[in-house]
């Protein structure tokens, strides 16, 4: 078993990577973290549960620990669930440290030598962590991208043969993104820490990234723009969104492409059955109102039409963050990294 840790385990995410990584057949969770004010308790005193499923019983005996690299010597890896401004300094001395970091965080995923990884859509970004070891690091930083990219991203992989050059994205993105606390207003702070950009920037430049290809030495991004435009609607769970691409073929083709696409990558422990799930009836999917219960890492994809224009979703705290972690460390057991 690869022994692993939550960097930020009381949190919204923090609390979803609990919630994973219980009897993970990979996975042993022996590290929690959180802010000093709950170091030192047992962790179901410290967290405020707030998830539509119980915590599990073996987290809840553990001590949390203080979120500094001397707490974290026995993980393999750790999953950070931290903001940004805290995560960009603990997650560098981690890789330095020799663990692995998988991080929901935004700090470092454009960064050269970082990989912003959907398994899916660009497994093979994962080489660019040899660039992290011949620079000296013993562990390394593998991210996974923002909840509406990943959606976007995902609901691309079928498709992304066909030409285009603009792609347009309005979403409709879930309270629950904005964390148990959050002000469920849109994140527009621009590059408060190391690129943490608003939630547009995010979905912009990270999909370039990802739907990019990678030469051995650097990212080659897409060559298709991007354009999008993210609101928040009064929904628990799951994010939604309307996309437009200029693509000219006959959207029978299109549909075929979507029923055809089998996910390129082997069975991973979080991969569920269907990545995408291609939805005929023109009146689905639709934003839940409730939570997105057994609809965890699939993203249903659905509404094609003509011009090409869809709606996709995803459950923004499952697929869209601690399941895309979690997923992105099962690919580097499943290559060997660790
Ligand atoms: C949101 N994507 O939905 C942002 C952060 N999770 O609020």
């Amino acid at each position: 078993m690869v022994s692993v840790g939550v960097l930020g385990a009381t949190g919204a995410v923090g609390q979803r990577f609990v919630q994973l990584l219980a009897d993970h057949p990979y996975f042993d969770l022996t590290v929690l973290t959180a802010s000093g004010r709950s170091a030192g308790k047992k962790y179901r005193d410290a967290v405020n549960w707030r998830l539509d499923v119980p915590l599990p019983e073996s987290a809840g005996d553990i001590i949390v620990a203080e979120t500094k690299t001397e707490c974290l010597k026995n993980a393999d890896i750790v999953f950070s669930a931290l903001p940004a401004d805290l995560a960009t300094t603990i997650e560098t001395d981690c890789a330095k440290a020799g663990i692995g970091v998988c991080s929901n965080a935004s700090s470092h995923r454009m960064d050269q030598d970082v990989p912003l990884v959907v398994p899916e859509v660009n497994a093979d970004h994962l080489r660019m962590i040899e660039l992290q070891r011949d620079a000296g690091n013993d562990g390394f930083i593998v991210t996974n991208p923002n909840c509406s990219t990943i959606m976007l991203t995902v609901s691309l992989a079928p498709i992304r043969n066909f030409h285009f050059t603009d792609l347009r994205v309005a979403t409709m993105q879930a309270i629950s993104g904005a964390g148990f606390e959050g002000i469920p207003a849109m994140s527009i702070f621009d590059n408060v820490v190391p690129y943490i950009g608003n939630e547009e920037e995010k979905m912009e430049r990270e999909t370039l990234k990802i739907m990019g290809t990678f030469d051995g030495s650097e990212i080659v991004n897409a060559p298709f723009s991007v354009s999008a435009s993210c609101n928040r609607v009064p929904v628990i769970d799951g994010h939604t969104m309307a996309v437009w691409l200029d693509i000219k073929e006959p959207v029978e083709n299109v549909a075929k492409a979507f029923q055809s696409w089998r996910c390129p990558i082997g069975d991973l422990p979080t991969l569920p059955e269907k990545s995408v799930d291609f939805m005929v009836q023109q009146d689905r999917p639709q934003p839940r109102l409730d939570r997105m219960k057994g609809k965890g890492m699939t993203v249903s994809v659905g509404r094609l039409r003509p011009g090409i224009r869809y709606i996709a979703m995803g459950h923004n705290t499952i697929r869209g963050a601690a399941g895309a972690s979690i997923l992105n460390a099962e690919l580097i057991c499943d290559r060997g990294y660790i």
